[in-house]
This record gives C-alpha cells, structure tokens and sequence, in this order.
C-alpha cells in the first residue's frame, strides 16, 4: 500500500494533512510526510468546552447504549487494520506486524469494553442498622485527558478511550507531536462509527488536539478536565502529576520502564531466548515495556548469551515496511544520540559492546537505523538505573536468585519484569510479595508485548497508574456510596443516641 492509498483508505484529505504548520517525518527516511495545523490556544479552550457539553448529554445515554458505539468502533477498526497498521509503520517506524499488532490491541479493547459496558458493576453493601440499604453506583467523570507517546501511537488512545467512552464520559486527545496523523486518522474512524450510530451521540464526543508541549499542559491545567489519562517518560510525567494533583484531579500515569528478565539455571534456553530477543530489539527497543536488563544464572550465561550475541550481529534491519525486517529505525536523530551517550557512559563503566552503531547511512541519510546493542557489564557495575529509550540491553551474570531479585527492583522504575525458570519454587517466588515489585512480573514470557485483558502500568517512577484490562475502567469513574432508609425511624450509625426530646 503506498501513501497515498493509505491517506485514502483512512478518509485524510489534502487539507488536513498539508494546511498546516507541524511538520511530520516519517522516521524510515526522514521525509516530510505531512503538515498539519497546530490548534490555537483559543481552540483548545473551545475543545475543552465542546466536551464538557458532549459529557452533559453522553452520560445520560444507558451505558450498554454507550457500548453499541465502541463495538462499531472495534467493527471499523477490523475494516481499516492493514491501512491503519500501515500508517503507524509509516510514522512511527514500527514494522507492519507491530503495526497490525498495534491496532489489533485496538479492537481487542473495543471488544473488552463492549462486555464491560454492561458490567460497571458496584458492590451492594450489608446495612448495620435495620431497615438499610447501602449501595455503590459507578458514576461518569467528565471529559477525559488523554496524553500519548509516539511508540504506541493508537493503542493507548483506543485503552483510554474505549473504557472512558463506555463508562459515560468524551475524550480529549493530545497524541504526541511526532504522530499526529495516526490520532487524525483514529479521529476519522470515530467519526464514522459516531455517524453509524445515531443521534444519541454528542458531537465532540471524542477531539484530537494537535500542538507541542503548552497543548497538552493547557488541558493539564484545566479544572474541566477532572482526569488525565498520561503515557510518556517519569519526567513528564512528574510534572503532568504535579499539575494535576494541585488542582485535585485525578491522575493515571503510565511512564518510564528498566525492565528486566532473570534466566535461571532451570530455564528454557530456547524460549528465554526468543522472549529477550523480541523484548529487546523489537519496535527498535522502544516500547515501555522493552527489555533493557537480563540478570542471567551463571550456569546457563556461557549458553545463552553468545548466542544472543550471534542473533544480534545476523538480526534484519530496514525498512519496517518490508517484511523480511525485524527491527526499523529510531524516531529519530535525538533518540539516536540518547543511544550514543548510554554507550558511550557504559563502555566508561567497562562494558562490553556488541552493536549500537549507525547503520544503512547511505540509503538512509535522514533515518536513523541502528544495529541493536548487547552490553555485558562486568566488573563493579551491577545495575543500570536509566530507561534509553533505544535498543541497548545490559547483560549481567547473577548466582543467587534473591540477589538477583533484589537487584532487578533495584531501579527507580517499576513496570514489567519476568523470570524463565521451570523451578516451580522460584516462579513463586518470583511473584510473592518479596518477589518482583513491577506492575508485571511474568513467568517464561517476555517483558513485552501485554494483553490487554490485564490492568497495564507499573510502580514507582512508572506512575502507579494501570489502564486497559481487569478493573482499570474505575479510573474514569467515581465511586458514590448510597445509603437508603426504607423505615420509618432514623438510627443512626454507630448507635450514636442524638434525642431531641420534646420540641
Ligand atoms: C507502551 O510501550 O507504551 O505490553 C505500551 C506491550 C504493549 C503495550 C506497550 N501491549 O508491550
């Protein structure tokens, strides 16, 4: 598919894509693909004004109503996926299969909150005086923040979206400025499903704003934005909080990763393999949930890692859109520097490099391909505390699987972790209370590639927020506790006696 059939195939037109002052380059070749027009400060108040109203009329609808609208989104979705996937290869680099993966994350959210749409489900709580009822009804919030990276550039819009949007509220959606062509794109396909289903949704429901840092931190401040739903680095995260907290909104955080595998004496040297392998190069190292550390026994190291190094030397690196390749380009010249610097500070630390340097400069001036990095760190240097967002994995030698444990948490971030084994003891460990203390602590599964039937985040730097699966669709709700008297005294609770006598 060439650009222009994908443009085509997702509904942008000539004006929205060339009318405006952001530029867009596609990191493949560092080609200007796009400009789109920045929204005024102006425009984004109006925004945020258009969801307030959306909000008023959208929380009336019955949530199983509010449900049929996501299970059109998820149908069109299925529609688009080739043409979707492509655009997210295209402007983020990823290859076509992440880019497929990408969207269908997408349509199994979409199916998720389908079913959750007739499950906001509140407890029924036991009365201690007679005659009571006491009960939890999940309201609506208001219009929802959404604050997106460049990696993942759909899916995280659609987990946020399709939970908030089931649950009563609209969205408002600041994708990052590297990728707003896929938020425009994912804003067309809204519309569709909206004009499928009816009058009974608002306009405005769901708006893609598109600008630089102030946009974002405008609808960060705003007292009409009660949460902020934000994915990037802890320190913007830090911030986003910040801001958030001092006008007593509700905050979900999904920030920084320094994930790690542990290879244990007993573990599957093949699967461990593939699992670090895919953790660690794939979407060129830039997923959150990358793996950037692996703690290995030192009974299976002289195994496991030169074969590792082996792969690392023979991986396809290229064009994403070309099906033979594994790993695409960096976003960009700064992430690549990023890398640069974290080698350069481990090869002062006395780290063995394996990879790292640029590559396929001649077809690519203006694309920032690197060969993936395997760092063995000896020596002194036990741990690496820094998330680079690029593909650099240290490689240690552990022999006591506490110590291991203990230096894996050993981190400021707190996002995904996981051990190979096939000692049942030590996966138990693994994940008990004195086992990792990640939001994700997996067990002969890599550190990557999350279904979204689980609640996704992490500890720590990470932000504390979880979103997509189990019951993270709480977050765009609030909790209203119901007291009902069906009698005709008033006891009150905790038998307190409060007698007016005679008045
Ligand atoms: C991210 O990198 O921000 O678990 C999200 C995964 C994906 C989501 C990553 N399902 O790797």
């Amino acid at each position: 598919m060439n650009i222009d059939e994908i443009f085509s195939q997702l509904g942008l037109n000539d004006a929205q894509i060339n009318s405006g002052t952001l530029q867009v380059f596609s990191p493949i070749d560092g080609a200007q693909i796009a400009s789109v027009k920045i929204d005024s400060s102006a425009e984004i108040e109006q925004k945020i004004d258009n969801s307030v109203m959306a909000f008023k009329q959208w929380r009336n609808v019955p949530a199983p109503r509010r449900g049929e609208l996501i299970r059109l989104l998820g149908n069109i979705l299925r529609d688009k996926k080739q043409a979707l996937g492509s655009l997210v290869s295209l402007e983020c680099g990823k290859i076509y299969q992440e880019g497929l993966g990408e969207v269908q994350e997408m349509i199994d959210i979409c199916d998720f909150a389908v079913g959750q749409a007739r499950q906001l489900y509140g407890l029924t709580i036991a009365s201690e005086r007679p005659s009571h009822k006491m009960r939890e009804y999940w309201q609506p919030m208001g219009p929802i923040g959404i604050i997106s990276a460049f990696n993942f550039p759909v899916a995280v819009w659609s987990w946020n979206t399709a939970l908030a949007v089931v649950c009563g509220n609209s969205v408002i959606w600041k994708p990052s400025e590297k990728t707003p062509l896929t938020a425009l794109a994912c804003q067309k396909i809204f519309d569709q499903a909206m004009a499928e289903f009816g009058e009974d949704a608002p306009a405005n429901l769901s708006q893609v704003i598109v600008g630089e840092r102030e946009a974002g931190a405008q609808m960060v401040n705003s007292k009409k934005v009660p949460v902020i739903s934000a994915t990037g680095s802890s320190a913007m995260g830090k911030i986003v909080g910040t801001q958030v907290a001092e006008r007593f909104g509700r905050s979900l955080l999904e920030l920084g990763g320094n994930n790690a595998i542990i290879v244990a004496p007993s573990a599957d040297l093949n699967i461990a393999f593939q699992g670090i392998l895919f953790g660690a190069v794939g979407t060129c190292g830039q997923r959150c949930t990358s793996t950037r550390r692996i703690f290995v026994h030192s009974d299976v190291y002289d195994e496991l890692v030169p074969k590792l190094k082996r792969a690392y030397g023979q991986i396809k690196i290229g064009d994403p859109l070309d099906e033979n390749v594994l790993v695409g380009p960096l976003i960009d010249q700064q992430a690549y520097d990023n890398m640069q610097s974290a080698l350069q500070l481990a090869s002062e630390n006395g780290g063995l490099i394996t990879g790292g340097e640029r590559t396929l400069v001649q077809q690519y001036r203006d694309g920032y391909y690197v060969k993936p990095a395997l760092v063995e760190m000896q020596g002194s240097v036990d741990n690496v505390q820094l998330e680079t967002f690029a593909p650099i994995l240290y490689v240690f030698k552990y022999t006591d699987l506490d110590e291991a444990i203990a230096r894996q948490n050993d981190v400021p971030q707190g996002l995904s972790s996981a051990i190979f084994t096939r000692d049942v003891l030590e996966a138990e460990i693994f994940t008990s209370e004195s086992g990792s203390d990640c939001g994700i602590a997996n067990v002969n599964i890599g550190t990557s590639g999350a279904e979204i039937g689980g609640a996704f985040g992490g500890e720590k730097e990470t932000g504390g927020g979880r979103e997509s699966g189990s019951d993270a669709w709480k977050v765009y709700m609030r909790r209203m506790t119901s007291t009902l008297n069906y009698s005709k005294e008033l006891p009150l609770a905790q038998g307190i006696k409060f007698d007016f006598g005679d008045l």
